[in-house]
Formats: C-alpha cells, sequence, structure tokens
C-alpha cells in the first residue's frame, strides 16, 4: 500500500464537466487520481479520462526546454529540426519577430488563438498581451469550433450563451431533450446524472439523435432524424405546440417578443412535412412535442450536432423558439444548455479569448467598455473586433496575417480541410506555438514554448455551468517548462522594453492570484469570487458581482440579457455538402470516450493502449452492400483527401452515414472535412461531408495485432463496449 507524499485537490483537464480530483504524488509522481464525494459537480465521480488518463503529464514527450527550428530555409512542412534554447533567446526571439511583424505589415498581422486547456488567468494575460501589447484584437479560440452555432443564436435571441441551468438540477429532471450531444462519451459524469434522473426519478427523456448513441438505452423516445435535418424537426415540433395551444401564453407575453410574426411562419412546417425531409415519423414529432410542452419544468442539453453546422445558427434558434414559447427556462430544472466541451472552454470565452470582446462579453466596440480597459492598462485598444479562428486561417492564406501565436491549441487537426490549413500556416513568416507538447502545429512552428501542464499550475478553470473552481500545482514542472502566465508575462515585459512603453497594470505578475484580483476589478459579474472563496466554497457559479452574492446556479430568473427573448423565423435549407453519385455517403466526425480532440494528450497516456486506432463506423447494410466486414480496411475519400483506416460494424450508424473520430493523426477526418461555414457563427460543419468508400489492403509494416481488440472480425459492436 503506497502512502502518498501529499493528496492535491484540483480540476479534470479534459472536459467542461470540471470534476474535482485528488491527485495522489508519491515522489513527484501521480500515481491514482480519486474524487472527493462529497463535492460538486462530480461527487465521487470520474470517467475513464479523469481516473486514468492524466499520466500524460510525465510522459518523455513533453517538451523541456524552449525549441527553435533550424531548417526554417527547407519549408513549414519538413520535418522539424530543432535545436535547445535559453527562454531568453527564445523570448527575444519572439519578441522581436512579433514586433517586426507589426511594424512592417500592421497590427492586424497578427493572429493569435487563445487556449481553452489553459486557466482563467493564462488567457487573460494572453489576451492584454495581444490586444495591449500587439494592438489587434485578433484572438479566438476553439470555441469557434465549437459551440459557435449555440452563442450566436442564443446571442440573438436571448443576449446570453452560457448553459442557464446547473449541473445540480440534473437529477431532478422532469423532461428533458439530449440533441446532437453523445453524452455518454463527452460529457459522461453528466451523462450519469441524467441517466439517474430517468431511472431513479422517471424523467421522460427524448433523444433526438442520428445514430443510436447510448443515451438512446435510457430514453422515452427516440427520434432519429436524417443528419442536418434537424431544423424541421424542431419546427414541426413548435407547429404541434401552437396548434394543439400547449404554449404558455403567459410567459410569452411578459418575457418574448415577436410571437405572432413568428406564428405566421410556422404554417407550412406540418409534423407530415418534418417527415418527409428527416424521416421521423410525424406522430413521433408530435408525442416529442407533447412530452416537452406538457412537463412542467423540461430542459434542453445539446452539443456539437446542433452547433457544427453550416445552419448551426438556425438550428439553436429553432431550439430557442420552443423553450421560450413553453416557459421552459429562467426556473431550475428547465434552460437552454449547450454543453462545453473543453475543460476551460467556458473560461477561455470568459476571460477575453474572443475577437469582438474583453471579460465577460465587455464589447472592444463600446466606447465605455474600451474606455475602462485603456486606463486600467494604461495603453490606447483597437476599437475593431478582430478576425474570428476559421478567418484567421484564410488570411495566412492571403497574407494578411504574417505571424501566428498559438497558446495551447491544435489547428493542424482540428481545423476543418487539413490540407487549406496547412497551405495557410506555410504561408506565415513566424509561428510560435506555446504547448507541453509538439503536436501537429507546432510541427510546424519556428518556436516552441513549453509550459507547464495542469498538474503543475495554480490557476483557475471554468467548468459548463460556468463554476469558476481551482487548478493547483501537484508536482515540480517538468524541464525548463513554465506556467503559461509567466511565459506571456516575460513575453510581455519583453516587448514593452522594445515599444519603449511601461503599461500601468502591466506584466509584473509574480502569481495567478494576481491576475484574478485585476480580472475581477475589470469585471462587475466575478466581483464576488476570489482565491479565499474558492478555497473555502470548493467553486462559485458567475455572474456573482459581490462577496455577499450566492452565485447564479440558474440564469435568467427575471429578464434575458437583451431584455425580452426573441422569437425568431427559421427558414429550413442547407448549405451542406450532400452526398451525390460520386461520393454516396455521408461521413459524421465526432469524438470517442477514449481520446481527446488531436489525442496529444490522450495519445500519451494509457488511454492510447485501449483505443489504439481509428475507426470508420459503418451501419451492417452498407457494410454488406459494399462487401465489407468489420476489421477490413477502406480508404474513405472526399474531394478534398483520402484517409486509410479499418471498419467497424455497428448498428450506430444510420443507413448511409459513417462515422468517423477526429482524434487520430494517422486516419485525420478532417483531410476529408469541407471549410464551408455558417455565415454567422463562422462555424464549420464537421458532421456533412459527402464521402466515397473503397475497400483496400492493410498498410504495410503494421504492426498485426496490437489493436485487435477494436476489430472482432466480422462482429456487429456497439463502440461504447470496446475495452
Ligand atoms: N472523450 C471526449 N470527450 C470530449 C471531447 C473529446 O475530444 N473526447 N471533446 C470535448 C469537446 S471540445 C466538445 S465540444 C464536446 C462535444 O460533445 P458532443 O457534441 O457530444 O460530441 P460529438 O462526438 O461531436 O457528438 C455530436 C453528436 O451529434 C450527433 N449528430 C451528428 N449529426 C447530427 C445532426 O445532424 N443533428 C443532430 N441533432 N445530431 C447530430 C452525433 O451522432 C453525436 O451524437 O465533447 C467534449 N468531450
Ligand atoms: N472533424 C472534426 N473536427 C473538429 C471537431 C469535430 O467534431 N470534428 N470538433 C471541434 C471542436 S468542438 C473543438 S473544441 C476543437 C478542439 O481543437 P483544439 O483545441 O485545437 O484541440 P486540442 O487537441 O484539445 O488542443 C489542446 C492543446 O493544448 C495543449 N495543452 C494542454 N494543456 C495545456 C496547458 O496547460 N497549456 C498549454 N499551453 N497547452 C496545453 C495540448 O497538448 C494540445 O496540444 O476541434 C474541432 N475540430
Ligand atoms: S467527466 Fe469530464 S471532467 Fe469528469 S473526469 Fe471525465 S473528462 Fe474529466
Ligand atoms: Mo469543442
Amino acid at each position: 500500500m503506497i502512502v502518498p507524499d501529499r493528496i492535491v485537490r484540483t480540476t479534470c483537464p479534459y472536459c467542461g464537466v470540471g470534476c474535482q480530483m485528488h491527485l495522489k504524488v508519491k515522489d513527484e509522481f501521480i500515481y491514482a487520481v480519486e474524487a472527493p464525494f462529497d463535492a460538486a459537480p462530480n461527487y465521487g465521480m470520474l470517467c475513464v479520462k479523469g481516473r486514468f488518463g492524466t499520466d500524460y503529464v510525465k510522459h518523455p514527450g513533453r517538451v523541456r526546454t524552449p525549441l527553435i527550428r533550424v531548417n526554417r530555409a527547407e519549408g513549414r512542412s519538413a520535418p522539424p529540426v530543432w535545436r535547445e534554447a535559453s527562454w531568453d533567446e527564445a523570448l527575444d526571439l519572439c519578441a522581436d519577430e512579433l514586433v517586426r511583424v507589426t511594424r512592417e505589415y500592421g497590427n492586424d498581422a497578427i493572429a493569435s488563438f487563445a487556449s481553452a486547456k489553459a486557466t482563467n488567468e493564462d488567457n487573460y494575460v494572453f489576451q492584454k498581451f495581444i490586444r495591449s501589447l500587439m494592438g489587434t484584437n485578433n484572438i479566438d479560440h476553439c470555441a469557434r469550433l465549437c459551440h459557435a452555432g449555440s452563442v450566436t443564436g442564443l446571442q440573438l435571441s436571448i443576449g446570453s450563451s452560457a448553459m442557464s441551468n446547473s449541473i445540480a438540477e440534473m437529477e431532478n429532471l422532469e423532461a428533458f431533450i439530449v440533441t446532437g450531444s453523445n453524452t455518454t462519451e463527452t460529457h459522461p459524469v453528466i451523462s450519469n446524472f441524467l441517466k439517474r434522473a430517468v431511472r431513479q426519478n422517471g424523467a421522460k427523456l427524448i433523444v433526438i439523435d442520428p445514430r443510436r448513441i447510448d443515451m438512446t438505452n435510457f430514453a422515452t423516445l427516440w427520434l432519429r432524424q436524417n443528419p442536418g435535418s434537424d431544423v424541421a424537426v424542431f419546427q414541426a415540433m413548435a407547429h404541434t405546440i401552437v396548434k394543439e395551444e400547449l404554449y404558455d401564453p403567459n410567459f410569452i407575453a411578459q418575457r418574448t417578443e415577436g410571437f405572432n410574426e413568428y406564428l405566421e411562419t410556422l404554417e407550412s412546417f406540418t409534423p407530415e412535412w418534418a417527415e418527409e425531409v428527416s424521416g421521423v415519423p410525424a406522430e413521433s414529432i408530435r408525442e416529442a412535442a407533447r412530452i416537452y410542452a406538457n412537463a412542467g419544468r423540461a430542459a434542453i442539453y445539446w452539443g456539437m450536432g446542433i452547433s457544427q453546422s453550416t445552419h448551426g445558427t438556425d438550428n439553436t434558434l429553432s431550439l430557442v423558439n420552443l423553450a421560450l414559447m413553453c416557459g421552459h427556462v429562467g426556473r431550475a430544472g428547465t434552460g437552454l444548455n449547450p454543453l462545453r466541451g473543453q475543460n476551460n472552454v467556458q473560461g477561455c470565452s470568459d476571460s477575453g479569448g474572443l475577437p469582438n470582446v474583453y471579460t465577460a462579453y465587455q464589447r472592444v466596440d463600446d466606447p465605455a467598455v474600451r474606455d475602462l480597459f485603456q486606463t486600467t492598462w494604461g495603453v490606447p485598444l483597437s476599437p475593431s473586433p478582430g478576425l474570428t479562428a476559421t478567418e484567421m486561417c484564410d488570411a495566412c492564406y492571403t497574407e494578411e496575417v504574417r505571424a501566428m501565436f498559438v497558446l495551447g491549441e491544435n489547428p493542424m487537426m482540428s481545423e476543418p480541410n487539413q490540407t487549406h490549413a496547412r497551405h495557410a500556416l506555410e504561408k506565415l513568416q513566424f509561428l510560435v506555438c506555446q504547448d507541453i507538447f509538439i503536436n501537429e502545429t507546432g510541427e510546424m512552428a519556428d518556436v516552441i514554448l513549453p509550459a507547464t501542464s495542469f498538474a503543475e499550475k495554480d490557476g483557475t478553470f471554468t467548468n459548463t455551468d460556468r463554476r469558476v473552481q481551482r487548478c493547483r500545482a501537484a508536482v515540480p514542472p517538468v524541464g525548463n517548462s513554465r506556467a503559461d502566465w509567466d511565459i506571456l508575462s516575460d513575453l510581455g515585459r519583453r516587448v514593452e522594453a522594445r515599444r519603449g512603453i511601461k503599461l500601468s497594470a502591466g506584466f509584473d505578475y509574480t502569481h495567478p492570484e494576481q491576475i484574478w484580483e485585476e480580472m475581477r476589478r475589470v469585471t462587475p459579474d466575478f466581483r464576488g469570487i476570489d482565491y479565499a472563496r474558492l478555497e473555502r466554497e470548493g467553486g462559485v457559479h458567475w455572474p456573482c458581482p459581490s462577496f455577499d452574492h450566492p452565485g447564479t446556479p440558474f440564469l435568467f430568473a427575471e429578464e434575458f440579457p437583451r431584455g425580452r427573448g426573441k422569437f425568431w423565423a427559421v427558414d429550413y435549407g442547407t448549405e451542406s455538402e450532400q452526398p451525390d453519385a460520386e461520393y454516396p455517403y455521408n461521413l459524421s466526425t465526432g469524438r470517442v470516450l477514449y481520446h481527446w480532440s488531436g489525442s496529444t494528450m490522450t495519445g500519451r497516456s494509457r488511454l492510447e493502449d485501449v483505443y489504439p486506432e481509428a475507426v470508420c463506423e459503418i451501419s451492417p447494410d452498407d457494410a454488406a452492400a459494399l462487401g465489407l466486414v468489420t476489421g477490413d480496411w477502406v480508404n474513405v475519400s472526399s474531394r478534398r483527401g483520402t484517409i486509410t483506416l479499418r471498419v467497424l460494424m455497428t448498428g450506430r450508424s444510420p443507413a448511409g452515414t459513417i462515422f468517423v473520430p477526429f482524434h487520430f493523426a494517422e486516419a485525420a477526418a478532417n483531410l476529408l472535412t469541407l471549410d464551408r461555414i455558417d455565415e454567422r457563427a463562422k462555424i464549420p460543419d464537421y458532421k456533412n461531408t459527402a464521402v466515397k468508400i473503397e475497400k483496400t489492403d492493410a498498410p504495410v509494416g503494421l504492426d498485426e495485432g496490437y489493436s485487435d481488440h477494436l476489430f472482432d472480425r466480422g462482429a456487429i459492436k456497439d463502440p461504447v463496449q470496446i475495452h
């Protein structure tokens, strides 16, 4: 029995649930991870990633010292040759190059990705660096590829995009919809609360998803719509609610606007019409509408199946319309809940990692707000919103952007149409990546700045229900790595010197708590949260304007940030790439339980042994038509590229649609996807790509049998059951 040297309470570095964990440390090594039973939000539960997936912290591949590329002349896509450098040399090079680019091409020639993996404090310092010293608002992060469709829809209709209700309310739900969220695999601990609501409290669950995901096993009703046909289903539900007068006239009168205009646009969206478009029987649509509308309290939870679409904004608006007409928002057990993905994607946005806003969504183009930040920091700031992540990629290609700073992200795995993204980044004059590993984007960089991981630094993360929680150092940094905020502060001081300026609140931080205190000063919504309170209470839900305020587990009790909730007319239509004679199948991409995004972290953990290889999930009918069985190798091709991987026959996939996780560099789904975007949200469509499938031979030199447990030849499997 090992006796730990210490047990450190911290927050999981993977998903937005924000599970509290105890890291058990012996000889500066995390040998076990457990969860406190008495602490929200997870009350003792952890999923496989939290419990077994944090060993990447000590992986030999961690970057231990700054690296400078020596074979620049060969181009960014040549395999990198690095030399080790001192912090002074690496940071001076970054400062020189970034300042040079602003002088030669203007401030907006700099673009940057903030990090949904780094802390609030890290991201605050980063956006302050970009805005105050680079003079541009060109900062964005993976939220653009994620909940941008949800955010845009929610902003238009209610003026706020955060999840409106808390995790704690989930167990007591009466009825709820889960749509476009494979909750069991992507928010596993939340899925347990949702399943408990069904099993223990008899809550009614409606799952609306083209794939037979695990949540369907708990559903009262499962609507299996054709991919991309959500608007038709939700509008037809609204049609039913209106025709059967199931709506809430008081809520509509007191809290909303535009209902009558909306009604006029709804006439043609009958359930029978929706059945033709979506394949969901009209009667099931009516039943779903009745369950949702008749419940005293009903909530909606959604994920990427709604947001990541060329009509992600419309998908969201049509969900919001349902909640507004039934009055299912603003009370416990109701709400509009986009489940946030990354551990700190909520926090990165809250800390100003977006092109149009400073902390807590205070707009850069609002003179009063800008004045506050100019006065605090002591430097003039740009009033024009910056480029979004997807626009940055194009701007690199057209050479409007010449230098890029990537903090803890991996666009070379996560952006759509990878070949285009590669060509774009190849054109940069200077690329710096600050990460704990050299990921696929780092391989193209000029400089790598080694950051410490979550287990080696202090700070705060904000989870999906807006709960600010502490991240605490448990083990010393590997090699010469430094905390993100510390590296960025050092760089900030060097750029100040080069520009001959000194900010009034500059970059002299010695502890993240000082950064949080500055954030608090400029952000009314955070004023009631400080480190001492987080120590006492474990976590606080923002908005929290003062120390005697309890925090806000559910939003919009009195009114919406935009005043009244607005009904929006939505049209059914799609810009998605549709299957045709040449590319007859639809490719849907997404996640599996055991891996994280580009698998930079999980691929360097024990989880890699469980799930070492990409799979192409295909329905047994499609497999039969193509003469395939589980374990066969196929080439999957779109108009943009080809990947080679093995087939897994499963009843999860609907006929005509295959599913490939985007985690694996050797069969990168984003070589196939298309960079066409939703015009309002600028989000790409990761769920619809036209592809063809051809049987092929096993790649030469493959280590035979290393992942046979995934591919039980010929079997029809449920991938959740793979161990
Ligand atoms: N294990 C693991 N967990 C993760 C992550 C990870 O990489 N690995 N990433 C995190 C991040 S960043 C995020 S954003 C979340 C994402 O969490 P999810 O949104 O749950 O993740 P996806 O795998 O993209 O699943 C999207 C769901 O949408 C469904 N879908 C596909 N097409 C359609 C459609 O047309 N309409 C509807 N309604 N549904 C559709 C898919 O069948 C799937 O069930 O997960 C987070 N959690
Ligand atoms: N085909 C397809 N593509 C997708 C999606 C999809 O569903 N399908 N989903 C999209 C979505 S929702 C998202 S959110 C994006 C995710 O895309 P990204 O955010 O680009 O992906 P990650 O792999 O999570 O990148 C996190 C990086 O942070 C590093 N890191 C971890 N901890 C730290 C730290 O403390 N400090 C620093 N500096 N670095 C750290 C990791 O090593 C890793 O390199 O992918 C998008 N792309
Ligand atoms: S559910 Fe999310 S936060 Fe909790 S242990 Fe799993 S990955 Fe970590
Ligand atoms: Mo995400």
